[in-house]
């Protein structure tokens, strides 16, 4: 090359990132549930993915870098389907990201917003993540153009599920409900960590099925946020059905917790979460985070 064409050539970093819109994507997803598969058949089917369940475009720097945080007990085959979907649909999307699974330790009742409270913390010890998918372990997303990367504003990225006819189940709630916001926020979600600060995170008071995500969409106004979503037609996904599990049963203070979030939300929170560390483990698809997250009081 010449000295002219040296001095036009495009930076070299910029020209190491990954295209705006990766050329991989292949839109709608058709799912189905193989039986018989195997956590070492999902292995071998992602070569890429490293330890700990980590994964990097081999030929591009990627733009976004994202945890995808799941709560978890005894959801083993959710797991291993949500896996089995989940790993390619991000490296379609050349994104820098890892899979934190937290796991709930004890018989204790279930408490989905801590875990997540918990996996924002130990994911960003680890690296720092520009966004956290805050990801339901049975909701597998049908349409790779459902990007997972973060926006200007908190993202409900669930907004057309299977179970309620890939309708804007958002709309369905408001009217249910009754409460003065406006959004559903359950299944999948995602914020920056500059969102989540803002709104002091998730509740730790939701023990039980039911509530918490509504806690955390009225969060997301009180920090003077909106919540911004995916189009109907990619922000689609598939409930795995299951039925109510032990140890989740549905919460009957949840109502009364909803009327005090906005008295709460600066006290309970990201700043108040308290827990103990059992064992963070390296498995090759996931990193496993085991957590004692104490009763209620
Ligand atoms: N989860 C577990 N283990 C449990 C409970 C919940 O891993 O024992 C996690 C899992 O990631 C799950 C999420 O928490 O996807 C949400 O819990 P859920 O799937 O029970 O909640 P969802 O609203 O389904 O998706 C409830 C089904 C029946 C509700 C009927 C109540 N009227
Ligand atoms: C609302 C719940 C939410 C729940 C949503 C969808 O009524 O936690 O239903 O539930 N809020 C309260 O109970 C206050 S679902 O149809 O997915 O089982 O996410």
């Amino acid at each position: 090359a010449n000295l002219s064409q040296l001095v036009q050539a495009p930076n070299k970093e910029d020209m190491h990132y990954c295209p705006v819109k990766s050329p991989l994507l292949s839109g709608p997803i058709h799912i189905s549930f193989p039986s018989g598969l195997t956590l070492s058949q999902v292995e071998r089917k992602n070569p890429m993915v490293v330890r700990g369940g980590r994964y990097r475009p081999p030929d591009c720097e990627a733009r976004h870098r994202t945890a995808i945080v799941i709560p978890h007990r005894n959801r083993e085959q959710h797991l291993k389907y949500l896996l089995y979907y989940l790993h390619p649909f991000l490296q379609r999307q050349q994104l820098s990201y890892g899979i934190y699974i937290i796991h709930q330790a004890g018989d204790y009742t279930f408490n989905r917003a801590k875990l997540m409270n918990i996996g924002f913390r130990e994911a960003l010890r680890e690296e720092e993540w520009d966004c956290l998918y805050f990801h339901d372990v049975d909701l597998i997303p049908e349409d790779d153009r459902n990007t997972y990367i973060c926006d200007k504003n908190p993202k409900h990225a669930a907004i057309a599920m299977d179970k309620f006819g890939y309708k804007s189940v958002w709309t369905v709630h408001i009217t249910q409900l009754r409460l003065p916001y406006k959004g559903y926020f359950g299944g999948v979600s995602a914020l920056s960590p500059l969102h989540y600060l803002k709104m002091n995170g998730f509740p730790n008071n939701y023990w039980g099925w039911g509530g918490e995500d509504d806690d955390i969409g009225i969060r997301v106004s009180l920090a003077g946020m909106s919540i911004s979503r995916p189009s109907l037609r990619i922000g689609r996904y598939k409930m795995i059905k299951h039925k109510l599990d032990e140890g989740n049963e549905v919460n009957p203070k949840r109502f009364s917790l909803l009327a005090k979030t906005q008295q709460t939300w600066k006290l309970d929170g990201m700043n108040s979460v308290e827990y103990e560390l059992v064992s963070r483990e390296y498995l090759p698809l996931y990193t496993n985070i085991t957590v004692n997250i104490g009763t209620m009081h």
